[in-house]
């Protein structure tokens, strides 16, 4: 009795008027998330790439609900991730921000969360993959198990790179242990000062297969310069072409082994982020360079899974989401062809800006729900945004955990209505704008109007910018000064939410 739901169901009699209360046993659906890593709004088939291939997305997509406003909380990693996982805005905690290696847990173990709501109601539930939302309380040894992590946040398995693969430590993390690693050879990790002797990419630009075009240049492994210093632990060093494999294996396996009882999988691809290290057997399948052919092997991934729950079968009885954490960049740090061999093809789609930006394409993502036999084909422009998927997957599980940044869109995400959101709160890099219906207000920021490194429009400006995305989704046309109404109610929702007092907007976000 424990993995059923007790559905409530009335009877009518035949004289219509009786009822009586009869208890119905539901089998709960099994949940897996998909969450790909800097994939853009424009980077799959069902959106609108061409040249670029993603048939398992695509199927997912056009066999399920394919939203066209769905979005990410954040335009980077972390506070993605974190609000994805808790239900909060990610502007709500000061460390919810691009993380190193070796940063603390930055989710209250007594926070709720999608796994531990899911948990109260039966489910196993398993993380394989990207986590970067920190490790441990401060000081992390990575010879003992490191904890508080996922297993303290809700998950029953977890099956981890800590932080990016362009960071160290460049291990994998099972259940909190480093695996693999041999103990007269322990891996020590540093965000601040290199081990003596170790080379870098700074200093050692012979040793690297792959060179870095900004940062990236401390410790070398596998020939690709990372983020952070590190040393030892050579067992237990990841093989970056593997990576995919790796996950997938784990990912196959969580499924196998939990299949008696319903499960909750949070399967996080390290794909299309940099390194971009696809499979020697993805190489060359695009035509577009390592960030390509990334994307077709992430693809491949989402088949594999699908593949894996059907010959279980399970895929009548589970709700696939698939999203991606922020929007997309070309050059994130290496030289990887990926801006040569781009052709024409726009991993934004018809968005503005891309990761770290305000403009759409930062946010704005691929966001689909797939459940065969129980969601139909649909499109939907409604509003929705990671964030709620802790409340409404609640709901799906008969559980009232509700938390207030989360909406319950139960029969959004189902498909049966396009009632979305009224608004949301938009976040990149600290900064935030927001969206209200067709609208989007972008307060003034300072800073440059372009990184440069990575060649995206921030979205920074010292006016307002508003923009009417229903007839110009590409924000061309700032009509902050055509439409001055409705630029102060955006003002007023804005402040509001965020808690900000009106006349100091302009200078507080100015600082
Ligand atoms: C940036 C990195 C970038 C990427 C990003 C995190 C540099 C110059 N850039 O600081 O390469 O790692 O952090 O990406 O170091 S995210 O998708 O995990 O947010
Ligand atoms: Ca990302």
């Amino acid at each position: 009795m424990k993995n059923i739901l007790l559905a409530t169901t009335c009877l009518a009699t035949i004289t219509g008027c009786t009822q009586a209360k009869k208890e119905t046993a539901v089998q709960l659906p099994n949940i897996v998330i998909i969450y790909a890593d800097d994939l853009g709004y424009g980077d799959v088939g069902a959106y609108g790439a061409t040249r670029l291939k993603t048939p398992n997305l695509d199927m997912l997509a056009n066999g399920g609900v394919r939203f066209t406003n769905g979005y990410a909380t954040s335009a980077t990693c972390t506070p993605s991730r974190y609000a994805l996982l808790t239900g909060q805005y990610p502007w709500r905690n000061v460390d919810a921000k691009i993380l190193p290696g070796s940063a603390p847990l930055i989710i209250d173990t007594a926070q709720m969360t999608i796994p531990k709501m899911l948990k109260e109601k039966g489910y196993s539930t398993g993380v394989v993959g990207k986590w970067h939302l920190g490790l441990g309380t401060g000081i992390v040894d990575w010879n003992q198990l490191v904890s508080p992590g996922p297993n303290e946040v809700g998950f029953d398995y977890a099956y981890i790179m800590a932080a990016t693969q362009d960071r160290t430590p460049t291990v994998y993390l099972e259940n909190g242990l480093v695996e693999g690693l041999e103990k007269d050879d322990p891996l020590l990790v540093d965000y601040e000062n290199n081990f003596e002797g170790e080379p870098t990419g700074l200093e050692n630009p012979e040793l690297c297969t792959m060179k870095w075009h900004h940062g990236h240049n401390n410790s070398i492994h596998n020939g690709i310069p990372r983020i952070g210093f590190q040393k030892g632990g050579k067992s237990a060093l990841w093989v970056d072409e593997d990576m995919t494999d790796d996950f997938l294996g784990k990912a196959k396996q969580y499924i196998q082994e939990n299949k008696s009882k319903p499960f909750f999988l949070y399967y996080a691809l390290q794909q299309p982020h940099v390194p971009r290290t696809p499979h020697q057997r993805f190489v060359g399948t695009s035509g577009m360079g390592p960030r390509g052919d990334a994307i077709v092997e992430a693809d491949w991934c989402v088949g594999e899974l699908i593949k894996t729950l059907e010959t279980e079968g399970l895929l009548e009885n589970t709700l696939i989401i698939f999203s991606s954490d922020n929007g997309p960049v070309v050059n994130d740090g290496y030289y990887d062809d990926a801006v040569e061999k781009l052709g024409g093809h726009t991993p934004a789609g018809p968005l503005r800006g891309g990761k770290y930006s305000l403009f759409e394409a930062g946010t704005r993502v691929p966001f689909m729900a797939y459940w065969k036999g129980k969601i139909e084909p649909t499109v939907s422009d409604a509003l929705v945004s990671h964030i709620d998927l802790l409340s409404t997957l609640a709901k799906l599980a008969g559980s009232e955990t509700r938390v207030p940044d989360s909406q319950e869109l139960l029969e959004v995400l189902m498909g049966k209505s396009q009632q979305g959101r009224e608004e949301l709160v938009l976040e990149a890099t600290s900064r935030t704008a927001m969206r209200k219906g067709d609208w989007v207000m972008i307060p003034p920021y300072k800073g440059p109007a372009v990184q440069t490194q990575v060649n995206i429009e921030l979205g920074n400006s010292k006016d307002f910018q508003l923009y009417n995305l229903k007839e110009d989704i590409g924000e061309q046309n700032n009509l902050a000064i055509s439409e001055p109404e409705k630029l102060q109610e955006m003002i007023k929702t804005f402040e509001k939410i965020r808690g900000i007092e009106s006349q100091k907007i302009q200078q507080l976000e100015l600082k």
